[in-house]
């Protein structure tokens, strides 16, 4: 809830002409506005059924699970301001709709394809019954041109944590052009760990559109703002296809969660290394205020000698 709330203020900011001084400026709009939402705990009013909640347009109703459609088309897509670029998308948007179930929903999703090439979903990190797995030739025909499909499955008890969904067809290209999105499966009983105050996913990408977070590359990254005092949650996924160390200045993470499974103990970092497919979970404590910057420690991937671009964004404790 706190990560929709959020992003109908950032994304009135992104549409003004922006540049890298004015990330901070943004920074700073959003840490209030993101500190205003911030007592809506995410996760708390959850409905039964699979919702999906938009990654980046707030203003799309969530769905419930019985009607989730996603529809693949190419769009225009913003990566920075004024750059323009063709993605292949769900819903019109850079991830996908999140789609936030609890283990135990059943979930029926009709996928529309409207590309010019056949496409299929498969639901990564869920342990489903191999005819739902999604990979054309495998598991089910290619989902050609023009053709709908549709998913249906019980999400299994335990399978809880940050999973995705993305094309496994021609994925190199449909992948890396944003045919993906976030599956998160809430526990029934969530541990201690993972009751967060604000919860963020962050999805890293290093296809056609560059190097991106949440498919928006620096300075149209989002902030992640937070109180001090908070716990806040950070979801990692790369869908990527080359590694990501990603470091934190200030704070120090704790990490809980690999691939959604809970880790017998936790461990702390700043710096986290994330790999193609893979999934962590973080807390975040955030003891100091201040904009904190956070980015991919593989410098090419963060700075030039034109300045931060690609993998960097900040978080913003108030
Ligand atoms: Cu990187």
């Amino acid at each position: 809830m706190s990560d929709a709330s959020h992003k109908i203020s950032v994304d009135n900011v992104i549409n003004e002409t922006s540049n890298r001084r004015s990330f901070l400026k943004r920074a700073a709009v959003t840490a209030i506005a993101g500190g205003a939402v911030a007592a809506c705990k995410d996760g708390s009013a959850l409905p039964a059924k699979a919702i999906a909640s938009p990654a980046t347009k707030p203003a799309v109703p969530a769905l419930s699970a019985a009607e989730t459609e996603l529809t693949a088309e190419k769009i225009q897509w913003e990566i920075t301001p004024g750059q323009k670029v063709e993605a292949w998308a769900y819903n019109k948007q850079v991830p996908g709709p999140q789609i936030r179930v609890r283990e135990g929903d059943r979930v029926r999703l009709i996928l529309n394809n409207k590309l010019d090439q056949s496409t299929a979903i498969h639901f990564h990190g869920l342990e489903l019954p191999n005819n739902v797995d999604g990979v054309p030739f495998i598991t089910q025909p290619p989902v050609k041109a023009g053709e709908s499909y549709t998913y249906e499955f019980t999400v299994p008890e335990g399978n809880h944590g940050s999973h995705m969904y993305h094309s496994h067809h021609n994925a190199a290209q449909q992948v890396g052009l944003g045919l993906l999105g976030a599956f998160l499966v809430e526990p029934k009983n969530p541990s201690d760990i993972e009751r967060a105050d604000v919860d963020y996913t962050l999805i890293l990408n290093d296809g056609a559109h560059g190097y991106t977070f949440n498919g928006k590359s620096f300075p149209a990254t989002e902030p992640l703002t937070a109180k001090v005092g908070q716990k806040l949650r950070i979801r990692f996924m790369n869908e990527g296809m080359m590694i990501h160390p990603m470091h934190l200045h200030g704070m120090h993470m704790t990490v809980f969660a690999k691939d959604g499974w809970n880790l017998p103990a936790p461990w702390r970092c700043d710096t986290l290394n994330v790999a193609p497919g893979e999934r962590w979970d973080v807390i975040v404590s955030c003891k100091s205020p201040g904009v904190w910057a956070f980015h991919c420690h593989i410098l090419p991937h963060a700075e030039s000698d034109h300045g931060m671009f690609g993998m960097v964004t900040a978080v913003v404790v108030s």
